[in-house]
């Protein structure tokens, strides 16, 4: 052991430690200065960044044996407090810099000490400072964190006033506005608990959990030994199948007739077979994490290898066994059948022009900085609680609680604050682990905390897509139809496959008047990781393919890729891909807005490429489309209520990733309360348990806006109905009490003008709103290496009215940077290469440009709260294509497969 002195955040303290203990675990778990996250744990992303004798330090890479006596610690919860915050944190509040929040902490002391090293810093000097300390945000695209650090640096300099910063309303409205969110004072400070830091605060008696894994992708359990296990010190129970109570399967919810499967096929614990790397096949619950693990290590698997299929093709081949026996690997099917799609081949045959690709998807990693982690207890009820990142906390209650064993009134999900999930944790992760786990050891309270290893090697992923489309088009360069085939691999598990395979019938050609369609969409079982939801749930996955194919349609009919799509967009008359009238038809207007600055990149890489033989550029144009909503007639509720102090209490389970669910929540409610003199700070918000908040809903789908959105709202109005004297004047709580009125209202909206789409078709008018966003990133393409740069990207949107300007910013500009990931570096694949955040290719600052505009086309909504849309899904809907046709127009090297890797754009290079 070692007795460390440290001056923390400028008092000594003493410390005991063993030598080996990294600097970052001391300080959270022996210090509680839980401000240092830790996300990767191995120097990659910065998130537990702090400041060690003036130096910006990854404290998860220093050991405690190399940090002398009375070195000078600084964390954030020494450099302001909530009454007094240090301009960058305010800046970071300012700029909706603290999406999730998860880096914010890393960050800030990483621009702190750069803005002591140099107060005037160029945007360049910032961005090469947060790429030099490897400080990495999943969320926000980066441009907003150097807006901020050039704000706060103003304020520091005394050329801006602090009071400055942050936006503050003078009308008592603020809606469109850069208002900052409820949640943000706790995340600028390190005091916004996650998952991982309440673990850290369990109470006596409590176990953490480890697990014992498979390293096979599948195979068959033979035996399970666990007995050198069970007597591993501080080891209360080795739980097994055997352990389980209940029906030990996911329910997968699975409602479409046509599936083959039945939607129960994920294990919560593996019994007879493991169907992908990771599963999970005993927990061992001990007294400390480090016990848990190493008796996990301890317990032996004998399993008998099955073939593994780790893509579709090949678990479609015709000697393939089954993977979940009893079930075809190829499980489901929906065509999309439009107009006169029984003419296809004559359609096709008239054609003047035919353009086709075969395109592909990715298995895209979502790199949420935050590891997957949980606890369960049973609470003063009686009731199996369960704390997650759940971002559906309603949906997983039903799809757990028949697996654990417990009656859904016996079962209360609550979401933790969490750390960006992307859509990961629209699937249960470890709530069936945690809550078999809590009943198994005699209702102890228990922990479980995922390493970013098992972040990334055991949570869902997108499921890659194979696609096959044809276009036709007449002798003007009109659509006359479309054809295809595409072939999801979904990974071991059916849940929500249908429904994504669903949205490749839906997406495909997204944007574009086709007024005949024939395609064919199936589901497949694979032995790769299981297919979750990613944002944008199913557009990427098929507009990388059908945005491709409008950029070579064009250069079939001779056109520009502009022109060629602003023929073919949307316009009043025609019907969506799947015959509904869009809600709005504003793509032409997008276009006329992009147009000009199309042609002059376009121009611009001419110039640039005449004087430039290795180094090419060139400009991309893509469309993306996405629906808000689950399918059909989606609905959702919500309270509001006046509380005795005259406050507003809103209740709703609009589950927060990061993306803003608390000030969206608020300014909902606002926006109508106003008029009776609420302002945003008379605003209270309770969120996301189940025994509290009613169902609002997962907060998938870019839905919540919409419809958590219109649900308050309605809330809202009844409130202020009742409120209402009818003379201008307002209520009081007293007098709304005296006169028998009640205060408590509930909000409750559907999509009632909508319908499922038809199995057989796919046609139907499945969403109420939609998002539309044009993309146009510059790219330099190193011909010789086969490197690409995104050297500029612009953006044009349309998401209905903006509730709040700081809050769809950031989704935008995070979104397009995960699209930038997407086309060039991330993946998972390869089981030993992809493990790490910067093995999965995740964007790093300099990855993403720091010339990236957003405009937007505000089109209200007829059935959107104020007129807003949704705007989580729209930026990753096709970022990834534009920046295939850029590469393409600035080298002639057509790819398309991603991620478009050096080798690949090379080969495509070779093969011109
Ligand atoms: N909003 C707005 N004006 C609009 C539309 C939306 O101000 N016209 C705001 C909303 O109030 C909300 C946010 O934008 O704060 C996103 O709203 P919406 O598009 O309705 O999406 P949801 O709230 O349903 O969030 C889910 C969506 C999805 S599906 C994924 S995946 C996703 C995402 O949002 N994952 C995210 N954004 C994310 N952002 C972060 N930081 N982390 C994630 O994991
Ligand atoms: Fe320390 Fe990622 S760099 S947690
Ligand atoms: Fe940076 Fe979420 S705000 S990782």
């Amino acid at each position: 052991m070692n007795k460390r002195v440290l001056m923390v955040n400028g008092i000594a303290q003493t410390v005991i430690t063993d030598g080996e203990s990294l600097l970052s675990d001391v300080l959270r778990a022996q210090m509680h200065l839980t401000g240092c996250k830790v996300g990767c744990g191995n120097g990659q992303c910065g998130a537990c960044s702090i400041i060690l004798d003036g130096k910006v330090v990854r404290a998860c890479t220093r050991k405690m044996k190399n940090i002398p006596d009375n070195a000078v610690v600084e964390t954030i919860e020494g450099i302001g407090t909530p009454e007094d915050l240090h301009p960058l944190q305010l800046a970071w509040m300012a700029h909706g810099c603290a999406q999730c929040g998860f880096c914010s902490p890393g960050f800030i002391m990483s621009a702190l000490q750069l803005l002591r090293e140099n107060e005037s810093p160029t945007r360049e000097d910032v961005r090469d400072w947060f790429g030099k300390n490897r400080n990495a945000c999943r969320c926000t695209g980066y441009k907003p964190l150097v807006n901020a650090v050039m704000d706060a640096a103003k304020v520091m300099r005394g050329e801006m006033k602090k009071e400055d910063l942050l936006f503050t309303p003078t009308d008592n409205k603020i809606t469109g506005t850069y208002y900052h969110r409820p949640s943000g004072v706790a995340k600028v400070t390190g005091t916004w608990n996650f998952g991982a830091d309440m673990s850290l605060s369990m109470p006596t008696g409590s176990l953490h959990l480890g697990l014992v894994q498979a390293k096979i992708s599948h195979g068959l359990i033979k035996s399970i030994d666990y007995a050198e296990a069970e007597k591993m010190p501080g080891v209360y129970k080795v739980i097994t199948h055997k352990d389980v109570k209940g029906k030990n399967r996911i329910n997968g919810l699975i409602t479409y007739p046509s599936n083959k499967g039945d939607g129960w096929d994920r294990p919560i614990l593996c019994d007879e077979k493991v169907f992908q790397f990771g599963d999970v096949i005993a927990i061992v619950a001990a007294d400390t994490v480090e016990q848990a693990k190493a008796a996990a290590a301890k317990v032996v698997v004998d399993i008998e290898p099955l073939p593994a299929y780790m893509n579709a093709l090949d678990a479609m081949a015709d000697d393939a066994i089954e993977i979940h026996p009893g079930t075809p690997n190829v499980y489901f099917q929906i065509n999309n059948k439009k107009g006169e799609y029984e003419k296809m081949d004559e359609i096709f045959e008239k054609a003047a022009t035919i353009a086709e690709v075969d395109g592909y998807c990715s298995r895209q990693p979502h790199l949420p900085l935050e590891p997957d982690c949980g606890q369960a207890y049973i609470d003063e009820e009686g009731r199996l609680t369960i704390h997650s990142k759940s971002i559906g906390i309603h949906l997983h209650a039903a799809m757990v609680a028949e697996g654990i064993g417990v009656t859904m009134d016996k079962l209360r999900i609550i979401q933790n604050p969490a750390g960006g999930t992307f859509g990961y944790k629209f699937s249960p992760t470890m709530e069936g682990l945690l809550g078999v786990a809590c009943l198994a050891c005699d209702n102890r309270p228990v922990s479980l905390v995922y390493d970013m290893y098992q972040m990334i090697t055991y949570t869902g992923k997108r499921s890659p897509t194979f696609a096959h489309l044809e276009l036709a088009m007449d002798a003007e360069g009109k659509i006359q139809g479309m054809r295809g085939k595409n072939i999801l691999d979904h990974g071991a598990y059916s849940e929500f496959g249908d429904l994504l395979t669903l949205r490749l019938a839906q997406y495909h050609g997204a944007g574009y008047d086709i007024p005949n369609i024939s395609t064919e969409n199936v589901t497949v079982c694979t032995n790769h990781a299981w297919g979750s939801a990613f944002r944008g749930y199913g557009a990427p996955e098929i507009q990388v393919s059908s945005e491709v194919l409008m950029d070579i349609a064009a250069e079939a009919c001779n056109m520009d890729p502009f022109e060629f799509r602003y023929k073919n967009v949307y316009r009043p008359g025609c019907t969506n891909i799947t015959g509904q009238v869009p809600e709005v038809f504003s793509l032409p207007e997008m276009m006329d807005k992009i147009k000009p600055k199309y042609y002059e990149a376009v121009e611009n890489c001419k110039k640039k490429n005449e004087g430039s033989e290795e180094l090419k550029y060139g400009v991309g144009l893509s469309l993306g489309v996405y629906g808000c909503g689950l399918d059909g007639v989606d609905s959702s509720e919500a309270f509001v209520e006046l509380l005795p102090d005259n406050k507003v209490l809103v209740g709703s389970s609009w589950e927060d990733h990061g993306q803003g669910a608390d000030l969206g929540a608020l300014t909902m409610a606002h926006e109508t309360l106003r008029k009776a003199g609420v302002r945003p700070e008379d605003i209270k918000l309770v969120m996301n348990d189940t025994a509290i908040t009613p169902n609002s809903g997962p907060a998938g789908g870019s839905r919540s806006n919409v419809i958590t959105g219109n649900a308050i709202r309605v809330g809202a109005e009844l409130l202020l109905k009742a409120m209402d004297k009818g003379d201008g004047t307002y209520y009081t709580y007293d007098e709304m009490v005296a006169k028998e009125i009640p205060t408590h209202y509930v909000g409750k909206w559907a999509a009632s003008m909508c319908s499922n789409c038809d199995m057989e078709t796919a046609q139907g008018a499945p969403f109420s709103n939609y998002m539309y966003e044009l993309f146009m990133p510059e790219v330099e393409v190193n011909t010789k290496t086969g490197k690409v740069r995104v050297i500029s990207f612009h953006t044009v949107a349309d998401i209905g009215t903006v509730i709040n300007k700081a809050t769809t910013d950031g989704q935008i500009y995070g979104g397009i940077a995960q699209g930038i990931g997407l086309a060039l570096t991330e993946d998972f694949e390869d089981l030993e290469k992809h493990t790490t955040l910067a093995g999965c290719g995740l964007p790093y600052i300099a990855d993403v440009p720091d010339n990236f505009t957003i405009e937007y086309v505000e089109t209200p909504r007829e059935s959107g709260p104020y007129g807003a849309s949704g705007v989580g899904e729209g930026p990753l809907t096709a970022p990834h294509p534009a920046i295939l046709n850029a590469i393409y127009q600035a080298c002639g090297a057509r790819i398309t497969a991603i991620p478009a890797k050096p080798d690949k754009v090379l080969e495509a290079l070779a093969n011109k």
